[in-house]
């Protein structure tokens, strides 16, 4: 049996004897070494961190099963939350889990089919909101004092804490710490995440730090902007967001570890998505890649140099996104199932 994030990681997570060990299974994602792309940029050691093989399809899973352990704990019956669609399918999966009703608030015309797909599988409420996922968040922060009700946002701590298990994951996988992390940012919790994680590490066993690369999508980067996005515009509709929560530790992982935060535009987001599914055989949805086309963007400008070893986080399967997987492509047409029609393909 595969032990979940909280039975592996108990030691360094705010967990006692008591919290209940809720898993799916997360965490224990592969470590991937990059054939083609990593190659072709005369990079060796470039690794994808394949967080799409959650058990809910992307990272979320982490931090959502320590939340979810505190809210039994403390004898939640709900589970609320705002989401780009992720954070929703993860709190609807693990509710289903310990018998508890998810209540999701997803902004209109703003979630990939396939993680609302998920919450209504998983058996959510979904709430459908006429407005941005920054105004979804807004609304569900206000139900702050209902002890029946746990909010499991990244603004939950617990999100954050379980989500730091992934730089634990990643310095075990390599034997060491990278010395470069590309990973898109949203609502920015997943690179507060990673930081704490990796100056746990060094803390207490001396790894070393990598720079943390943080990418926004162009239409929706508000820590590039240093200022709010009102109106955020992607085709990845995961971080399609103008207000990040974790603003200011974001900004504090970026400089304390001596990396960036920058843009990528849409169309180096679909390149990278692309180049992932063709040159590597790893499916993830748009979001997932811009950390991959911020890595491409760098390597262009031989911002790199020879910092290695490099790991991309993949966050999220491209199962999610089916639409975005077929953009541009043809579906083919039926032939007839004789040897010639086949032959005639084969050349
Ligand atoms: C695939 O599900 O915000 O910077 O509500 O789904 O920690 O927000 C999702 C975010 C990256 C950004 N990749 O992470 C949500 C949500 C994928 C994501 C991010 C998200 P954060």
């Amino acid at each position: 049996m595969t032990a979940g994030i909280i039975e592996r990681y108990a030691a360094y997570l705010p967990v006692t004897s008591a919290t209940p060990r809720v898993t799916l299974g997360e965490g224990s994602t592969p470590l991937v070494r990059s054939s083609r792309i990593g190659p072709a940029l005369g990079l060796d050691q470039l690794y994808f961190k394949y967080e799409g093989l959650n058990p809910s399809g992307s990272f979320k899973d982490r931090g959502m099963a320590l939340a979810t352990a505190r809210a039994v704990e403390a004898g939640a019956r709900t589970l609320l939350c705002a989401s780009t669609g992720n954070t929703s399918a993860s709190a609807s999966a693990y509710a289903a889990r310990c018998g508890l009703r998810a209540v999701v608030v997803v902004p209109a015309g703003g979630v990939a089919a396939g993680k609302l797909a998920q919450a209504l599988a998983y058996g959510a409420i979904i709430l459908i909101v006429k407005g941005s996922f920054d105004r979804a968040l807004k609304l569900v922060r206000q139900v702050a004092d209902d002890p029946a009700v746990a909010l499991v946002n990244s603004v939950n701590p617990y999100r954050i804490e379980g989500q730091k298990t992934a730089a634990f994951e990643i310095v075990e996988q390599l034997g060491r710490a990278p010395a470069e992390l590309y990973v898109p940012v949203g609502n920015a919790g997943n690179i507060t995440a990673y930081w704490r994680g990796f100056c746990e590490l060094a803390r207490r066993s001396g790894a070393s730090l990598p720079a943390l690369h943080g990418a926004q999508a162009e239409g929706a980067a508000p820590l590039v902007a240093g200022r709010p996005v009102t109106r955020p515009r992607t085709v990845a509709s995961a971080i399609r967001i103008g207000n990040p929560a974790s603003w200011s530790t974001a900004i504090a992982a970026r400089d304390e570890s001596g990396g960036t935060i920058d843009a990528v535009s849409d169309a180096e987001i679909m390149a990278a998505h692309r180049r992932l599914a063709r040159e590597e055989g790893l499916l993830v949805e748009p979001a997932s890649a811009a950390g991959v086309a911020l890595l491409l963007k760098r390597a262009a400008s031989s911002a790199i140099g020879n910092a290695e070893p490099i790991v991309c986080v993949l966050t999220g399967h491209g199962l999610k996104d089916p639409q975005a997987l077929t953009r541009g492509s043809r579906v083919p047409r039926a032939i007839e199932p004789t040897l010639k029609a086949l032959r005639r393909v084969l050349g």
